[in-house]
């Protein structure tokens, strides 16, 4: 059922065990998992989200960081409106292959894509091999937001969606992004049509500060497998 005003779409992208799949276990179902179950191809999960008077839903596409699954991640990249970039901040080489992830990203997704660069795994601040100063100053390179996260407890993984998504919408409803052009990895729900013409601010209009809320039990209702 589409009973959202917007669909938007994010991909995870990032180095092989970094914790791409648990950042999005953990937003959508609120659970950890201790194994590293690789991901073949891409998998998705979704979880709805409430930003002021919007109904938001997330299709969050989370791919494999290994090497030998690319070509098949890369497809993924251009239906998508937000890209969020993640290293272990206990795993140096991780956090130098933000930039050849980035890189990726930039190569094949459209040219309105929001991203962010999240530092995992920061439950385990005494085997850090990359402060925190250092990933801000990296992320500002970009103009990105710098989020640190712990899968494992939970910290901080909602702010990364809720924020990504957040821009969004306010994007939207400044005119800056065309919600009703596909290729943004954006789609409009049946509220969405019902309420386009009386809710869009006018172009150039700077969007109101969001608040948002999260509907609890929604979380994980359509968690998928979905492989190519
Ligand atoms: N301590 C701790 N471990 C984590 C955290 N996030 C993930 N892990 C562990 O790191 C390992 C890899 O996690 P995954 O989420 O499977 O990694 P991935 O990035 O999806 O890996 P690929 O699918 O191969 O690209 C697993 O053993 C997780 O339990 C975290 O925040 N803290
Ligand atoms: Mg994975």
């Amino acid at each position: 059922m589409n009973i959202y005003n917007y669909l938007f779409k994010f991909i995870i992208v990032g180095d092989t065990n970094v914790g791409k799949s648990c950042l999005l276990l953990q937003f959508t179902d609120s659970r950890f998992r201790n194994e590293h179950d690789a991901t073949i191809g891409v998998e998705f999960g979704s979880r709805n989200l409430k930003i002021n008077d919007k109904q938001i839903k997330l299709q969050i596409w989370d791919t494999a960081g290994q090497e030998s699954f690319k070509s098949i991640t890369r497809s993924y990249y251009r239906g998508s409106i937000g890209g969020i970039l993640v290293f272990d901040v206990t795993n140096r080489q991780s956090f130098e292959n933000v930039q050849k992830w980035y890189n990726e990203i930039q190569g094949y997704a459209c040219d309105k894509i929001e991203m962010v660069i999240v530092g995992n795994k920061i439950d385990l601040e005494e085997r850090r091999e990359v402060s925190s100063e250092e990933a801000k100053k990296f992320a500002q390179k970009f103009k990105f937001d710098y989020f640190e996260t712990s899968a494992k407890t939970g910290e901080n993984v909602d702010n990364v969606f809720e924020s990504m998504a957040n821009k969004v919408l306010a994007k939207i409803q400044s005119g800056e992004i065309d919600p009703t052009q596909e290729i943004y990895g954006i789609k409009i729900g049946s509220i969405g049509i019902q309420s386009k013409s009386s809710n869009n601010v006018p172009n150039n209009q700077p969007a109101k500060p969001q608040t948002i809320t999260t509907d609890q039990n929604q979380k994980n209702s359509q968690k998928n497998d979905s492989c190519c």
